[in-house]
């Protein structure tokens, strides 16, 4: 699919230190250090409304990461999908009663205006699961041939059992959760535990076969469409290769969409999908999780529509640590928009006048402060407060270091 516009980052001189993030699967912080380019994988939407605050969050902690690896000298290789075929956009569909393909064009056409309002990283690879049917299909088959498929009814699910056995993969492993929340949290996110003629009630669906009414393609495993989790272990494959950098995604992906889809990986290439798993916290509002099926969400076009600064919408989301489950509430808008008039009468008009020394060394002294607090685990609070710091100083002078150093890392052109 067509992506969007890529903002510009400007280049500071880099010094090859990767970031520190905190991998989901072991619990602890890892050194996310790419081998030659950095290889980033990160769930794409399900474009039936599109884009809320929760999405815009998750999604700016993954372009932060990337700026980090950016200014450490990396090249980033970044892969993202589109659930451009599933129940819930195709029961959204049928109650609005647009068609489903016109529906999800045109959120996916508003994600892309929202993204590139508030200065997001495109991925490389913008990949709609309707345009890799073909090989989401023929992966089915291979799990299938390789017995670790089976079919109920027409219906071909994975056999998490069997693909334990064969691939470097522990189903409970990455998430960390005993089989009891497995299964409650498998029965809300899109699973059939209680469909009769599983192996296991969390084996998940890799192809269903047509329903009356819903679109269906031919396909190396049959007719049908693919299941959730396969195609993004499908896509990343394709495009990242096995054992790629960061998986990344909200934390509401963990189980059973990540675990899952690192298992069809797994089976599929007899290496693990990537080295860290990465999740952003929950957004909430009005007291619950942000959520289309809610209803309770703060869209970013209404914000842009209402006249807010988007450059006010980064801001208000990096005051909060990607990792954090937060609320958002509507005066959060009105803090960011002050930070932003107060980081901006400082640094707005650089002066090419030199600096003085003591100028000078607070300037490099900042943006030192600001990447350490980057380089560990994108503490982007401590980040900002660091700029507030240095605002505080009120310094006379500024050079072209701090605004190229806030565009890079912040992606805020003051
Ligand atoms: N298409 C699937 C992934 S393959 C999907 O989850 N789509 S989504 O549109 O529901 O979500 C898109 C991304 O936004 C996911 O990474 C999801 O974890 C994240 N997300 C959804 N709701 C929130 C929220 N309230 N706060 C933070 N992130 C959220
Ligand atoms: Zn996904």
């Amino acid at each position: 699919m067509r992506t969007w516009q890529r903002p510009e980052v400007p280049h500071l001189a880099g010094d090859n230190v990767p970031p520190l993030l905190w991998d989901t699967a072991t619990r602890e912080l890892v050194e996310a250090r790419p081998d030659d380019v950095a290889r980033l994988y990160v769930c794409g939407i399900t474009p039936y409304d599109a884009t809320h605050l929760g999405h815009a969050a998750t999604y700016l902690a993954f372009d932060t990461l990337q700026r980090v690896w950016l200014d450490a000298g990396y090249r980033v290789h970044y892969a993202q999908n589109i659930t451009d075929i599933d129940d819930p956009l195709l029961e959204r569909a049928a109650a609005t009663g647009v068609e489903w393909r016109t529906l999800a064009d045109e959120q996916i056409e508003l994600f892309r205006d929202d993204m590139t309002s508030l200065n997001i990283l495109p991925p490389d690879d913008y990949v709609a699961v309707t345009e890799v049917i073909e090989q989401i299909g023929r992966a089915t088959r291979i799990l299938f041939e390789r017995g670790l498929a089976y079919r109920v009814d027409d219906d071909v699910y994975f056999d998490t059992e069997a693909a334990q056995r064969s691939a470097p993969w522990v189903l409970g492993e990455e998430s960390g959760l005993d089989r009891e929340t497995m299964l409650a949290l498998f029965a809300e996110r899109g699973g059939d535990p209680d469909r009769a003629g599983k192996r296991d009630p969390l084996d998940p669906l890799l192809w269903r076969a047509p329903r009356d009414g819903e679109p269906s393609w031919p396909s190396p495993a049959g007719e049908g469409r693919p299941g959730w989790h396969i195609e993004c272990s499908v896509i990343a494959l394709m495009h990242l290769g096995r054992d790629f950098t960061v998986q990344g995604g909200g934390s509401d992906l963990v189980f059973p969409h990540h675990e899952l889809s690192a298992g069809h990986a797994a089976a599929l290439s007899g290496h693990p999908l990537a080295r860290v798993y990465s999740h952003a916290g929950m957004v909430a509002y009005r007291g619950e999780k942000m959520s289309k099926s809610l209803g309770n969400l703060v869209l970013v076009s209404r914000l842009r529509e209402s006249g807010v600064d988007v450059r006010a919408i980064r801001l208000a989301l990096l005051a909060h640590h990607y990792r954090s489950d937060w609320e958002w509430f509507d005066d959060a808008i009105d803090d960011a928009e002050a930070r932003l008039a107060s980081w901006s009468e400082v640094v707005g008009a650089p002066l090419d006048a030199p600096l003085d020394d003591d100028a000078a060394q607070g300037e490099s002294d900042l943006v030192a402060a600001i990447r350490a607090a980057l380089r560990n685990d994108l503490d982007t609070p401590a980040a900002l407060r660091a700029v507030d710091a240095w605002v505080e100083t009120r310094p006379s002078r500024v050079s072209a270091l701090v605004p190229t150093a806030i565009d890079a890392l912040f992606g805020l052109k003051l």
